[in-house]
């Protein structure tokens, strides 16, 4: 047996225990008998800790100028470059991702320290005429205070990485909680912010349960924002509480995506992308495939060769390079998938594959879960509405394009799309009304790049969008600044008339 690593909490440039000297434990997902690491059970005591220094830190950090904040974000990057490998076999152990997955997760982190280090020489503001003469007018994007960071298992390096590094070059300080199941992940990827030379209280970490440090930082006055990424139940508590306590909140939540198949789409290419949106990282991805919405004329054949092709899926351990799919994350969810099942059985799904927990000597151990086809599914079902976040794909017939975007639409939740179509204005109209933050056009709903925004209408945002430019929106506040040069009072709107 490995060593299990000891997680600390990094406060103001410091790696300390929490005030209680309770533990929890972060185990694989793929044999839970493999302790990975141990971590702090920190409370409200050791997030104020971490408050305070952010707020010290703050101070100075807003002045320093962004160019100079960007040169530690690209070495940030250069360092997760560095530490890809490490990583990625961290992470595939910790929460059970396929390691060409877990490197891909890394790899989205290092392109995002890249793209928000050259936003450290831009962060463009406005010059416009002032409607008075001698007298200039601009905007200019200011820092918001202390950001509280909320992350989820499924990409533990990736998700913190879209909050974290435009929050920093935008000048704001930190304090990352990340998730129970990860904090092995959340540990390492501050020991390279650290690396990076960040000054103390710029960026601080808190283990701990939602409960007890989430809530605490929601609750906390002093932390300005909160970036959270996880459930549309605890995502409804966090804006809840950040609108009592009047902060800035930006919700990442959950996703019912479909990919659609018309009759005339390539049947190849739109198998591929089914299968891997549908399993891929084990459906544990807010943009995970979890229906199908297949055209009446091309459903029998398709369904017939989706279920062959889940057949070979190979489930194993994600540090095993024969694996396809992984474990999921933990028992809990082993438990919800396999409940699912249950209320799919009840409201008459047809299961066309899988179905089960998975049994075997080498997966015994384990929280695995068969690839799982459910056919006869309408829109009505509660598994074609809610989401499940495991690998089950619902097959539903549609009897034609109208139809297709309709039930596509029929969900409470508009995170990722897909629509598979030779027809260019199929594709068009796709873009125009499938109510989702993302559509792809012949691709499948997961593989969102770091430079173009990422997030969700409806029940999966709260308006805000993460990565590319748009996240420089969540991370600021605009500031309006008139320089009147004339040396006289001038009054807008009277003096000009
Ligand atoms: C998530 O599932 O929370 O587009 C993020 C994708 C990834 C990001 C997923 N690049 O699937």
């Amino acid at each position: 047996m490995t060593n299990a690593i000891k997680c600390l909490n990094y406060i103001d440039g410091n790696w300390i225990s929490a005030r209680s000297h309770d533990r929890l434990e972060s185990r694989n997902p793929a044999n839970s008998q493999e302790l990975v690491a141990t971590f702090p059970r920190s409370s409200a005591t050791d997030v104020d800790k971490a408050v305070v220094a952010a707020r010290q830190a703050y101070k100075s950090w807003r002045t320093v100028p962004a160019p100079q904040r960007a040169e530690y974000i690209q070495r940030i990057g250069e360092l997760l470059l560095q530490e890809k490998e490490k990583l990625a076999r961290l992470m595939s152990r910790e929460m059970g991702k396929v390691l060409t997955e877990a490197r891909g997760d890394v790899q989205e982190g290092i392109d995002c320290a890249f793209y928000y280090a050259g936003e450290g020489r831009r962060l463009f503001g406005q010059t416009t005429p002032s409607e008075l003469g001698n007298k200039f007018a601009m905007t200019m994007r200011v820092p918001i205070g202390v950001c509280a960071l909320i992350t989820p298992w499924n990409f533990p390096i990736a998700i913190p990485c879209w909050k974290a590094l435009p929050a920093l070059v935008c000048g704001n300080t930190i304090v990352f909680k990340p998730a129970k199941d990860t904090p092995a992940c959340g540990t390492m990827l501050i020991e390279i912010f650290a690396e990076a030379g960040l000054p103390a209280g710029v960026v601080n970490l808190v283990h701990g349960s939602g409960k007890e440090v989430g809530r605490a930082l929601l609750e906390h006055p002093d932390v300005d924002l909160v970036s959270f990424t996880g459930s549309s139940t605890t995502g409804a508590e966090v804006g809840e509480t950040c609108g009592r306590t009047h902060k800035r909140v930006c919700l990442e939540m959950g996703g019912k995506n479909a990919q659609i198949v018309m009759e005339d789409a390539d049947l190849d290419l739109a198998l591929e992308g089914a299968l891997w949106g549908a399993f891929g990282t084990t459906g544990q991805r807010c943009t995970a495939t979890s229906r199908l919405l297949l055209h009446k004329e091309i459903k029998a054949e398709f369904t017939t060769r989706l279920v062959e092709q889940t057949s070979k899926l190979r489930l194993g351990a994600g540090t095993d390079s024969n694996t396809d799919v992984g474990p999921l994350v933990n028992s809990t969810q082993l438990k919800r998938v396999s409940d699912y099942l249950e209320i799919a059985r009840n409201e008459g799904a047809k299961i066309l594959i899988g179905g089960q927990v998975a049994r075997g000597e080498e997966l015994k151990n384990g929280y695995f879960f068969q690839p799982t086809i459910l056919d006869d599914v309408t829109p009505d079902m509660r598994v074609a509405r809610e989401e499940i976040f495991g690998p089950v794909v619902s097959l539903i017939e549609v009897n034609s394009f109208a139809e297709a975007i309709e039930i596509i639409n029929d969900t409470p939740y508009g995170l990722s799309s897909s629509v598979y179509t030779r027809d260019v204005n199929r594709a068009f109209q796709a873009m125009r009304d499938i109510e989702a933050g993302i559509t792809y056009i012949n691709g499948p709903t997961i593989g969102a790049e770091v430079h173009l925004p990422f997030g969700g209408v409806k029940q999966t945002g709260n308006g805000h969008r993460e990565a590319g430019s748009t996240a420089l929106d969540v991370f600021t506040e605009w500031k309006t600044v008139y320089v009147d040069f004339s040396g006289k009072l001038q009054r807008a709107q009277i003096d000009n008339r």
